[in-house]
């Protein structure tokens, strides 16, 4: 159940695009060709085009109310605005009709009536999704005297509001139901077996074509539901291609949220690039299972995976936890199985249930004396791995990108069930209660020295004015957007990149040998490195919640290393380094990496340069492979003149500069992938990199 995409070449990143050609870096398992660079392609209002020409927009824009939308007919709104329901229609939409489709049949085993779940993609990209339910009812609805089976797909927000007390817990942000989705479907056909008889309905863009009709028998004990659809290409004109790699992110984490739910992934695609695969996800031990699989990586501070479970306010809770010895927290929040990045109500809860729940166990037991401060949440989640999934009826969600959970009941009731059952597990067991306490305390006297070396160096700063590092070759524009900084590894290349930038714009900060790993050091001693001291000084910006975008000094944060072993590795030190105390940073594209030539090729008093093997093989195709050809392979940045620097790597005009970006969908896999990388054991590093064949050869073990 690992990777299988042959793509990634460095596996630290998510998805990149350049300023010139270049394949692209992925991380998450994206197949960087189908990226949809989703941010660019978010819905927005004015920007729509219409394919439908005869569906003309007349409403002035940013003026019409939810309402307005109810007098379109049916399911016409949701084709003439479907970023509205779905969020966008790049490749993120695409899958997320999947999600949509898939959240039908989840909503059903939380009912308790199902167990399996399997998803296909087919060759073509149309999608099944088939369920062992009891199939949606095909009987007349009383209340409305209409089919349920058309009430599902064809009238918005129809899903599950009718019948009897199935436990509806689907629709988030873009929780719209299965309409919207046979909305946006070429053509969609859904099949219900119940009662010994199969049933059958086809739809088109909305629309029935065929009416549901008895069309066999089967064996009464069969019964489910199978939903087969083809994304419309008048929809979806970016791309119609599924990434299996994101659906299986997406189902993996399904099966974790839905605890004894098997879900089954089959690709039967045949094409050059993606070979039949199938995959099977169940856990017994539901968010447990997550837990341990997330600190799969790490060590962990001792053996159990607390589990925390109850309902209150009408608020189903479940939380799972244990620490490891590192000193990061990766907490991850879920509302009705959707992820909430920004947190929410039921994470103010969680949290404020450890910290008054470990204060009072460290007083309780004399661990902290009187004297002694208040242990922190801070604290007390150091290297701490959890999981707080709530169901709810009616979830709100806020902030600016709506992932964040308003709803206030739901902080009482996640505070007041782990408080209750944390009291209880810390008392039933002293020694793992002691652990955690004693590694709190530690966090506690390092935060203190952190905070005296920063308030040291805040009081420093202070004096002379701006204080930029002593190494930093600043540049002359004082406008932020015109510049970018290189961090350059090594003095060396340093000391070339100084000479061969243009001064005006370019910046260049040298550092020396490889920079500390964040993953391994606690607090105090990532503050005293030289390396990141100059690094936060120099982009301007502060870290954590100091953080502030409006005083970064430079739009390009470029990292220029080596093209080998080492420099793989520096990036990644590099981009751990940000990733955990800037990620704003990557998120807001403002970090790229240098792509320094691997050789250069003279011919007759010309010269080509090329960035890999391929390219090199391409040019020998068009210049002729003879003796007049001198080819150079560079080892390192240093073998370069400042002349050829400038002219390969740093020339915003002939450069090749590559972005990192996050996969925003796979957010715990981003994390992972940090973790196996960059932390302490070794086992599944030596895994995931022999899962990963093609980075062995970037890559120190
Ligand atoms: F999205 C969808 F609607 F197309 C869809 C629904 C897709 C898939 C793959 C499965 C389902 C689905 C719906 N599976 N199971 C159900 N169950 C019901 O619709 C259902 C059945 C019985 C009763 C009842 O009260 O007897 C109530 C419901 C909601």
């Amino acid at each position: 159940m690992e990777k299988q995409n042959e793509n990634e070449q460095r596996p630290f990143l998510l998805a990149a695009d350049q300023e010139k050609d270049l394949s692209k870096i992925v991380l998450g398992g994206r197949d960087p060709a189908e990226d949809d660079g989703s941010y660019e392609t978010e819905y927005k209002e004015n920007e729509r085009e219409y394919p439908d020409d005869n569906v003309k927009d007349t409403t002035e824009v940013g003026d019409y109310t939810p309402d307005d939308i109810q007098v379109l007919e049916g399911l016409e709104a949701v084709r003439k605005r479907p970023g509205m329901y779905i969020g966008t229609t790049s490749s993120r939409g695409l899958h997320h009709l999947v999600y949509e489709i898939v959240d039908n049949a989840v909503d059903e085993a939380l009912a308790g009536f199902c167990t399996e779940i399997t998803v296909t993609i087919h060759p073509g990209n149309s999608i099944t999704v088939s369920d062992n339910g009891r199939g949606i009812p095909v009987g007349i609805n009383h209340r409305t005297g209409r089919n349920a089976v058309d009430l599902v797909f064809t009238e918005l927000h129809a899903g599950g509001k009718f019948g009897g007390g199935g436990y509806k817990v689907s629709g988030g942000l873009h929780g719209v139901g299965a309409s919207v989705v046979n909305a946006l479907s070429e053509w969609l056909d859904v099949e219900i077996r119940q009662g010994g008889k199969v049933y059958h309905e086809r739809f088109s863009r909305g629309k029935t074509i065929v009416e549901l009709e008895e069309i066999g028998t089967c064996d009464p004990e069969d019964t489910g539901t199978t939903v087969t659809f083809q994304p419309d290409p008048l929809m979806f004109t970016e791309t119609l291609v599924f990434d299996y790699d994101v659906l299986r992110q997406r189902m993996r984490e399904m099966a974790f949220l839905t605890r004894g739910l098997r879900i089954t992934l089959c690709d039967e695609r045949d094409d050059d690039r993606i070979s039949p695969q199938e995959e099977s996800f169940y856990y017994e031990g539901g968010i447990r299972e997550f837990v341990t699989y997330l600190n799969h990586s790490k060590t962990p501070l001792y053996d159990t995976v607390m589990y925390f479970e109850g309902t209150k306010n009408n608020v189903y809770v479940e939380a799972a936890m244990q620490h490891n010895e590192s000193y990061t927290d990766s907490e991850y929040s879920f509302v009705n199985n959707i992820n909430t990045p920004e947190g929410g109500m039921h994470l103010v809860g969680f949290r404020n249930a450890l910290t008054k729940t470990f204060n009072e166990y460290a007083r309780k037991n004399k661990i902290l004396k009187d004297s002694d401060q208040n242990l922190t949440g801070e604290d007390i989640r150091e290297g701490i791995t959890a999981i707080i999934s709530v169901k709810i009826e009616d979830p709100q969600f806020e902030g600016q990108t709506k992932q964040k959970l308003g709803n206030a009941e739901a902080r009482g009731a996640t505070d007041s069930i782990v408080s209750e059952q944390l009291t209880y597990f810390l008392e039933q067991n002293p020694a793992i209660a002691k652990k955690i306490c004693e590694k709190s305390i530690q966090s506690q006297r390092a935060r203190e020295a952190a905070r005296k070396a920063r308030d040291l160096s805040r009081r420093k700063n202070a004096l002379d004015s701006m204080s930029l590092p002593g190494k930093l070759a600043d540049c002359s524009d004082r406008d932020p957007r015109n510049c970018e900084i290189f961090l350059v590894e090594g003095d060396s290349a340093g000391g070339s990149a100084k000479s061969a930038r243009s001064r005006a714009t370019q910046a260049i900060l040298p550092l020396r040998g490889k920079i500390l790993n964040v993953e391994k050091a606690r607090e105090d001693r990532i503050y005293a490195n030289e390396e990141i001291k100059a690094m936060i000084t120099a982009f301007g910006t502060g870290i954590h919640d100091d953080f502030d975008i409006t005083k970064l000094r430079y739009d390009k944060i470029i990292i220029m290393t080596d093209a080998d072993v080492d420099g793989a590795h520096i990036d990644t030190l590099m981009l751990t380094f940000l990733y955990r105390f800037m990620p704003e940073l990557i998120r807001q594209g403002h970090v790229y990496l240098a792509m320094p030539p691997l050789f250069k090729l003279e011919k007759n008093k010309k010269v080509w340069y090329a960035y890999s093997d391929e390219e090199l093989s391409k040019i020998l195709d068009e210049v002729g492979r003879d003796q007049n050809n001198r080819i150079q392979r560079y080892k390192g940045l240093g073998e370069m003149d400042p002349e050829q620097l400038w002219e390969t790597t740093m020339d915003p005009a002939r450069r090749v500069l590559k972005r990192v970006q996050f996969n925003e969908e796979a957010e715990s896999e981003i994390d992972l992938t940090f973790t196996i990388l960059m932390g302490d054991k070794v086992e599944p590093r030596r895994e995931f990199i022999e899962k990963n064949a093609r980075f062995v050869k970037n890559l120190d073990i």
